[in-house]
């Protein structure tokens, strides 16, 4: 397992960051229920690559997989230290698509309608995995199983859970939260909540 809780130090700051609490509980937050997947579902990359992909679920977890300890931190306050994440990181995923030299930007796509941005240099890294496994377990179907998004070096609204798809953007483009006064940045060490 590939330790990660020491991120923070990338932004000078404390593994806490500023206003927030720990919590042993994983909260669940969602902005509507906990959508029904089909059976058949299947992962998309689409946009600026070479590759479209259309990936099962299956052929997903047949690519080369990490498992990390992280930490989650939700822009409500709360954090969740060592959680234990198994699955495919983006650099892994964005490799087998072939991104595009004009490729800046991604929105990321889930089963209930959630969308989140980021640049694509702050998710071309490794803590950034689409993940179906919690502590050794399934991801719950709360927390976004079955394959959600994790961004331990920024808020977990970045991450999606129930994640559908990737698209790659060659501008800049505000997700669901993003759109409706959540900061774009979301760098929990500056404190970037709300915009
Ligand atoms: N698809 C989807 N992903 C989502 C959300 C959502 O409503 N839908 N909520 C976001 C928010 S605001 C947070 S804080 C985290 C919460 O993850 P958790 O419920 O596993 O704690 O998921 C994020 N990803
Ligand atoms: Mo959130």
């Amino acid at each position: 397992m590939k330790d990660v809780t020491d991120l923070h130090v990338e932004f000078d700051g404390k593994r806490l960051p500023p206003g927030q609490r720990e919590t042993s509980r994983f909260p669940v937050l969602s902005k509507g229920g906990t959508p029904s997947i089909p059976n058949d579902w299947t992962f998309e990359a689409w946009g600026a690559v070479d590759e479209e992909l259309s990936l099962s679920f299956e052929e997903l977890r047949e690519l080369p997989t990490q498992t990390q300890k992280q930490d989650f931190h939700c822009v409500t306050g709360w954090s969740r230290f060592d959680c234990g994440f198994h699955g495919v990181t983006f650099p892994t995923l964005a490799d087998r698509a072939g991104v595009d030299d004009d490729a800046v930007h991604v929105m990321f796509h889930a089963h209930d309608g959630y969308t989140t941005n980021l640049p694509l240099s702050e998710c071309a890294r490794e803590e950034v995995m689409f993940a179906w496994e919690l502590d050794g377990e399934p991801l719950p179907a709360e927390h976004g199983g079955p394959l959600r998004v994790v961004t331990p070096h920024k808020y977990a609204y970045k991450g999606a859970k129930w994640v559908s798809g990737v698209e790659f953007l060659t501008e800049s483009e505000r997700g669901y939260w993003e759109k409706r006064g959540y900061s774009n940045t979301a760098n929990p060490w500056e404190e970037e909540r709300y915009a």
